[in-house]
């Protein structure tokens, strides 16, 4: 007789998939391995920014002298931080960030995609 899947991190069943069913929020993460973790975001913008959280406005600080420090508990999953610089002089931008995790900015589970996004305004030819 087969065994019958628990949500436990194993494949009780020896179906190939572990913990299948057990996904009520469809997050990717069976509900029983879901935890919560401290997040932090360093960052500093040249030269002014805002960005968003999940959707979410963080509030935005200084300009590229200032590191600001946003901290956040979040689920397990993924999440989406944006961030959009702009120069003042209409020069040159650029971001620097870290990511730490429960304190530890070196955590393997941390990924961290960058996703740039160029504005090319129209010019005569
Ligand atoms: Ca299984
Ligand atoms: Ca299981
Ligand atoms: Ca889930």
């Amino acid at each position: 007789m087969r065994a019958v899947e628990e949500c436990d991190g194993d494949d009780n069943d020896g179906d190939g998939l572990v913990d299948e069913g057990f996904d009520e929020d469809h997050n990717g993460i069976a509900d029983c391995m879901q935890s919560t973790y401290d997040v932090a975001l360093h960052i500093t913008v040249d030269d002014i920014w805002d960005g968003t959280i999940d959707g979410e406005p963080i509030e935005a600080g200084g300009g590229w002298s200032h590191v600001d420090t946003f901290e956040w508990e979040l689920s397990s999953g993924i999440h989406v931080i944006t961030v959009h610089g702009e120069d003042i002089g209409e020069d040159i931008t650029a971001f620097i960030a870290s990511v730490e995790i429960d304190g530890d900015p070196t955590r393997p589970r941390c990924r961290f995609h960058a996703f740039i996004e160029v504005f090319l305004e129209g010019r005569l030819a």
